[in-house]
């Protein structure tokens, strides 16, 4: 039987600590842990190929995301935060790579706790819908969406997620099919832009 804890988040960095957690280093391995997503290894997620050229030739690789998450055997529910750092690739804002869910069956709770942005999903008939991150907004992700998290802000978006620890995420289509919107800055604002 799993004994109860709890865990302190930092609202502002993401960082989980508490009775359980330790140090939350390395990938995640069904345990607990974190990694980090760098523009060198998301670079394919982008628009402007170009600027993810330039920035890495440049020397310029940056770190976009930071996911903690918690859990151990026996455990139902996968828990932990998602920390997108600011800033922009081309005229793109900083994101996560978007995922289906391997259970079709399986959704997801995102809470914001700082930071502004928007969630972008899309069903597998290529339905679309975009949803406000902001503190305090709490995004229900049902089953059958896809889902990409993106920062708007100029601080650090920091969120709370949690969803069954069988749910799996599935990548290979939004990889090779996208997500058919972008988050692109115009004349220094946020505008959503239909993309195929
Ligand atoms: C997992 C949950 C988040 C994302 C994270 C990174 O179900 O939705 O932890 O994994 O925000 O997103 P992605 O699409 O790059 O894995
Ligand atoms: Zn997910």
């Amino acid at each position: 039987m799993i004994e109860p804890s709890t865990l302190q988040i930092d609202g502002q960095t993401g960082e989980m600590t508490g009775d359980m957690t330790g140090k939350l280093t390395g990938k995640l391995t069904g345990v607990s842990g974190s990694y980090r997503k760098w523009l060198s290894e998301t670079r394919g997620t982008y628009l402007d190929q170009g600027a993810c050229d330039a920035l890495l030739a440049q020397g310029q690789d940056r770190l976009i995301y930071t996911v903690a998450a918690l859990s151990q055997p026996g455990q139902d529910l996968l828990f932990g935060t998602t920390t997108i750092e600011p800033g922009r690739i081309g005229d793109e804002y900083h994101m996560t790579r978007g995922h289906f869910h391997a259970n079709a069956a399986m959704g997801e709770i995102y809470y914001t706790q700082s930071g502004e942005g928007l969630l972008l999903l899309q069903n597998r008939a290529g339905e679309i819908r975009t949803q406000p991150m902001r503190p305090g907004a709490c995004n229900h992700i049902p089953p059958g969406w896809a889902h990409r998290s993106v920062n708007l802000g100029d601080g650090r978006l920091v969120f709370f997620y949690t969803c069954n620890l069988a749910a799996g995420n599935e990548y290979a289509e939004i990889l090779t099919r996208g997500i058919g919107q972008r988050v692109l800055c115009r004349n220094g604002r946020p505008v959503i832009e239909p993309w195929s």
